[in-house]
């Protein structure tokens, strides 16, 4: 597989600076060399960077870096479609905004492909704040409202050529919702398995029923993951912690049931800030799990189907 890496230094929509360095952080982690240990083809296409900005201001005061974060999900949307022509996208975030562009980009290219469009949101979060609901003002809380064509983005951020279907939208590991988020995305068909419905079932029973679907649709799946998803005894470097995260195991389980269905088409690595990390623990924690998302295992064993 010919893995392309994107570099995203934006930070900005996030509460706390130094998401910028985390693409510096990752390759220092060694993602480039965990990529070809596994026989893959790497090419660091560098940072994306953005150029200028269109004033823009929104009735809801609170948001703050609207202009800069347009022209970043521009860039990265262009730069989405452009890379993943004939290889697999990796953005290195940046904080989580970066996916309005990541996905709005790799909803177009598989239109263009002819083929459906899935994401996996492995966040604590939905991240589906609109710009009127958002509180907080931090624009890395909207991209899935964004990406799903909620009402209220146009004409501020680009106009979407592809939304993507709720319905093919699954996220895991959700255990912080704001009220008008959570009235939101009930109206809508996300599919959403909070920490509960972990415990409950487990992560494997939950991510095998969204994998059978993305194959039998034969679609193109995005997958998309926050540090925050992760407990932060195992990723302490973001902003936004949250107690009760996905356990080491059950991270690497999904990569593992990820790598052996064949579907991923493109990655997001993202909210991963180098300033809060322990002696780069959770960069390197990252580069792990992308490794067995990309076909690291301890033993060989036969190729499960979806
Ligand atoms: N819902 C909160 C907000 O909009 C938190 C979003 N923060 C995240 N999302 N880290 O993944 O501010
Ligand atoms: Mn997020
Ligand atoms: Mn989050
Ligand atoms: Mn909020």
């Amino acid at each position: 597989m010919l893995c392309k890496l994107i570099g995203i230094p934006l930070q900005s929509g996030a509460s706390q600076l130094g998401c910028e360095m985390g693409p510096s952080a990752l390759r220092i982690a060694g993602l480039r060399q965990a990529l070809t240990d596994l026989g893959h083809q790497v090419s660091d296409c560098g940072n994306l960077a953005i150029s200028e900005q269109r004033r823009r201001d929104h009735p809801n005061e609170k948001i703050h870096d609207l202009a800069e974060i347009v022209a970043w999900t521009e860039v990265i949307a262009e730069a989405a479609y452009r890379e993943s022509c004939d290889a697999m996208p990796i953005f290195l975030g940046g904080d989580h905004a970066l996916s309005a562009g990541s996905v709005s980009g790799m909803a177009r290219r598989a239109a263009e492909k002819g083929r459906p469009f899935f994401v996996l949101w492995l966040d604590a979060h939905t991240d589906f704040h609109t710009l009127e609901t958002t509180n907080s003002g931090n624009l890395h809380g909207v991209p899935v409202a964004y990406f799903t064509g909620q009402p209220g983005f146009e004409p501020y951020f680009p106009k979407l050529e592809r939304k993507v279907d709720a319905a093919n939208v699954c996220m895991i590991g959700i255990r912080s919702v704001d009220t008008a988020e959570r009235r939101a995305i009930q109206q809508t068909d996300v599919l959403v398995h909070d920490m509960r419905a972990i415990d409950e079932n487990g992560v494997a029973a939950l991510l095998r029923e969204f994998l059978k679907r993305v194959a039998g649709a034969n679609g193109m799946l995005h997958v998309s993951l926050d540090v925050d998803f992760l407990d932060p005894a195992i990723g302490p470097a973001v902003g936004t912690t949250v107690p009760g995260g996905a356990t080491f195991r059950e991270a690497h389980l999904l990569m593992e049931m990820l790598y052996d269905s064949q579907l991923v088409t493109s990655l997001d690595l993202v909210e991963l800030n180098p300033f809060l990390d322990e002696r780069g623990r959770t960069a390197t924690m990252l580069v792990d799990l992308t490794a067995s998302l990309m076909g690291r295992k301890v033993l060989d064993r036969p190729t499960r189907r979806y």
